[in-house]
């Protein structure tokens, strides 16, 4: 039997990414604390840090702080508040984000300065080659765009998170699997994704301090605790196991073929032949790309040119191919029924489209959005 194929997956993450990109456009800002603040505008220093470079983290400035707390460090020092500039920084990543692609199996973006890449093809499940292929990433962004990152690497999205955290700025970090356990067990609870600050003072209390503690914790303890998701989250979550796929997210807004009929023609069978063709095609996309559809939409090309269409949105976003070739054939009959000129062209097209959840995945992306 050949063995399962071990996972290579990175996460990267752009270093003090507003306020890099504001040294990058001027570069003067280099040496000086550097503060990006969100302005609400009330009083002149109400609002929150953004972020900061890391010459401001020194004086102990932190994202979230407030803004008059963060003047207050600073106070006689020669240094830098500028208001976000996000429309700025959006095109930097979007260019970063373009480059990194070309290096990743699969890519999934998350945030504006984060992406996970799945590697394991390219490296041929191999780690010892992931530090040459980083330098490579790396010197490709900084020559095209001039931003630098950290990298996290390991055989999940999981352990690439918490490693990609380890070694900033411009940092590597590379978990192998026999490294996982180690690594893991000294690190905080609330390193983990889905420990806030709640959780962990529960934690505490039961004796958990470290990713260890919790790794040897027993499971159904956990569960009784926490309730069965959350309990058998944590206790995989702290063994380093997560089975999570990079993909990328509905990049597109709707999926669509059109094809020119043989001949011009209002017979049905003609024309629900050609539109089952495109259905497959259409599906076959929606498969490899694990996205599902809410709307159906049928467009005929008629003889004048003029375009006509028919579509109907369903209750229930879904992935199957049935629901696709029923409907296709009604918005077809109802088409025939309401219009009287030959078909020239036809097409079909699916939107509303989402990534297909896994049960998991839920999990993680709630997690992701709320701590717990
Ligand atoms: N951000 C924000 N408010 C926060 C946290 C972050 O507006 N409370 C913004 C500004 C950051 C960007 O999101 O530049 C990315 O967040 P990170 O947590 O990755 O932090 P940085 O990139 O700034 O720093 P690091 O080098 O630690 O990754
Ligand atoms: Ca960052
Ligand atoms: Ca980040």
């Amino acid at each position: 039997m050949l063995p399962v194929q071990q996972r290579v997956v990175m996460l990267v993450d752009l270093d003090y990414f507003f306020a890099q990109c504001e040294e990058l456009r001027n570069p003067t800002l280099k040496d000086k604390p550097v503060v990006i603040g969100m302005y609400s505008g009330r009083t002149e220093d109400s609002g929150a840090v953004s972020t900061s470079n890391y010459v401001a983290r020194k004086y102990g400035v932190k994202s979230g702080m407030p803004l008059f707390l963060a003047k207050k460090r600073l106070e006689g020092v020669d240094s830098v508040f500028l208001p976000v500039d996000h429309d700025f920084y959006q095109q930097l990543s979007d260019k970063i984000m373009n480059i990194l692609r070309g290096y990743a199996d699969a890519f999934e973006q998350v945030g504006i300065d984060e992406a996970y890449l799945d590697v394991t093809q390219k490296l041929h499940g191999n780690f010892e080659e992931a530090i040459a292929l980083i330098h490579e990433m790396k010197n490709d962004v900084k020559k095209q765009v001039g931003i630098t990152f950290s990298v996290g690497v390991g055989p999940n999205k999981l352990v690439a998170k918490i490693a990609s955290n380890q070694n900033k700025p411009d940092g590597i970090t590379v978990i192998r699997p026999e490294q996982v356990n180690d690594f893991l067990a000294p690190l905080p609870v609330d390193k983990l994704l889905g420990v806030g600050r709640k959780t962990a003072l529960k934690m505490e209390e039961l004796g958990i301090k470290t990713i260890g503690d919790l790794a040897t914790y027993d499971a159904q303890r956990l569960i009784e605790i926490f309730g069965r998701a959350l309990g058998v989250y944590f206790h995989s979550a702290a063994n380093g196991i997560d089975n999570e796929a990079v993909v990328e997210a509905g990049e597109a807004e709707s999926i669509s073929r059109i094809a020119t009929l043989k001949e011009d023609t209002r017979d049905f069978e003609v024309i629900i032949q050609k539109i089952n063709q495109l259905t497959e095609e259409i599906y076959k996309e929606l498969d490899q790309k694990k996205l599902t559809y809410k709307q159906i939409t049928i467009i005929a090309v008629r003889i004048d040119l003029t375009t006509r269409s028919r579509s109907l949105t369903l209750e229930k976003s879904t992935k199957g191919i049935e629901a696709l070739r029923r409907h296709t054939r009604e918005l077809l009959e109802k088409y025939l029924n309401e219009s009287d000129l030959p078909v020239r062209r036809i097409g079909v097209k699916v939107a509303q489209l989402r990534k297909e959840e896994k049960k998991q995945q839920q999990l993680t992306s709630f997690l992701q959005t709320n701590k717990v």
